[in-house]
């Protein structure tokens, strides 16, 4: 099961900061001498909002959706519903896929201008990039909005010398096999036919993170492949989806100077 809002978490130390600007605030207010009341609420309010603009600064993200799959059932967030488990590490994730769209929505966004998506992508199978047959190409987008990365990837035996597109986009530079994975050949994937028979290792993961400027309350990624072989020979996966939202460094200094009036009303 997806992580939704119940388990939406801060990250960073804001939560921390916000509590020692008002405690300090109130301390400097209880303790300063009589006739120094209007300076001693100057001093809490400078305090307090020096703290939001601190955190405005930080611009702390709210995880808003997370999942590793190894629970198996998971939400109707995915369009698409179909796990593995990969042959060495036993690693549980999102697939296997192939030369089709799977999208992932999230709603009830906290206020934020900034959406952040980080994720696991496990190529699998015999992906030959820019090489015939191809090219095969994978990609990520918001729908209704931009396109973060489109590209070829090349997953092939050790002698090949076919190429990829990654980190560059489709049609742009060629780069050699594997160009850029976290981890190679460590799943236990292998791929072999009759003209040769002999299995050579074909499994390698990417670590990719992306940030769009957003500010509506949901949204939907679109993750694609194309020019892809069969899905026994060529194939696709996620794992370790995270999305966080950044927040909105004007609605936190708003929100700052709202606890500051309250905080004052408090004290009369
Ligand atoms: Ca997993
Ligand atoms: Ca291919």
């Amino acid at each position: 099961m997806g992580i939704f809002n119940s388990t939406r978490r801060a990250i960073g130390a804001h939560t921390t900061l916000n509590t020692t600007s008002i405690e300090t605030s109130r301390h400097a207010a209880a303790h300063a001498p009589r006739g120094s009341a209007l300076l001693a609420h100057m001093i809490a309010g400078v305090a307090c909002l020096a703290g939001v603009i601190g955190v405005a600064g930080q611009a702390n993200a709210d995880v808003v959706y997370f999942n590793d799959f190894e629970a198996e059932a998971f939400g109707t967030e995915w369009s698409a519903v179909a796990i593995e488990t990969t042959p060495v590490l036993a690693r549980s994730f999102l697939g296997r896929f192939g030369n089709e769209n799977v999208s992932l929505s999230i709603s009830d966004l906290p206020t934020h201008d900034t959406i952040r998506i980080s994720f696991d992508l496990y190529i699998i199978g015999s992906w030959d990039g820019n090489t015939i047959p191809g090219p095969d190409a994978w990609g990520i987008a918001v729908a209704g909005g931009p396109t973060l990365l489109h590209t070829t990837f090349c997953v092939s035996g050790p002698t090949s010398t076919r190429t990829q597109n990654y980190p560059d986009w489709i049609g742009g530079d060629s780069h050699a096999q594997r160009t850029g994975a976290a981890e190679s050949n460590t799943m236990g994937y292998t791929w072999s036919n009759v003209f040769l028979p002999i299995p050579v290792q074909t499994d390698a993961m990417w670590q990719l993170s992306f940030e769009v400027p957003h500010t509506a309350a949901g949204i939907t990624f679109n993750f694609f492949a194309s020019g892809l072989q069969p899905i026994d020979d060529e194939a696709w996966g996620l794992d370790n989806v995270r999305v966080e939202a950044v927040p909105t460094p004007g609605a936190l200094v708003i929100a700052g100077i709202g606890g500051l009036v309250a905080l004052r009303r408090r004290r009369r």
